[in-house]
This record gives structure tokens, sequence and C-alpha cells, in this order.
């Protein structure tokens, strides 16, 4: 299981906070996801076949980016 916490400036109320984790939580392998507006983070706990790379590109099609 890996955690990783992504900066991503876009997250601005409880909209974002909803999109963002019910985008997320739909990709095989992502077990728990959770958006925070005031910090502008996003964790998300997951195992393979799940990656960073997955994750990191459906954020930004949904047009919440992680910043770089
Ligand atoms: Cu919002």
């Amino acid at each position: 299981m890996t955690t990783v916490t992504y900066s991503v400036p876009n997250i601005s109320c409880g909209h974002c906070v909803h999109t963002i984790q019910t985008e997320v939580v739909e990709l095989e392998g992502v077990k728990e996801v959770r958006a925070n507006a005031e910090t502008k983070n996003v964790v998300v706990i997951f195992d393979a076949p799940a990656s960073e790379d997955q994750i990191k590109a459906l954020l930004a099609e949904i047009n919440y980016p992680v910043a770089a």
C-alpha cells in the first residue's frame, strides 16, 4: 500500500473535494482519497494496478492538475 500527498492548487470548495474523491476512487487499486479545500492537498492511498502516473493523469484530465 502506498500513500501519496499531492498539492492541487485548483481545489477551492467542497464541490471540488467531492469531484476529486468521486473520480479518483474509481481507479482500480485506489483504496482511499482525501481531498482538502483548506490545505489544497489530495491524499491517495493505493495499490497496484493504480500508479502515481495514472492518478496524476486523471487529476489533470478533470482539471485538478498536481502542482509541479
Ligand atoms: Cu470547488
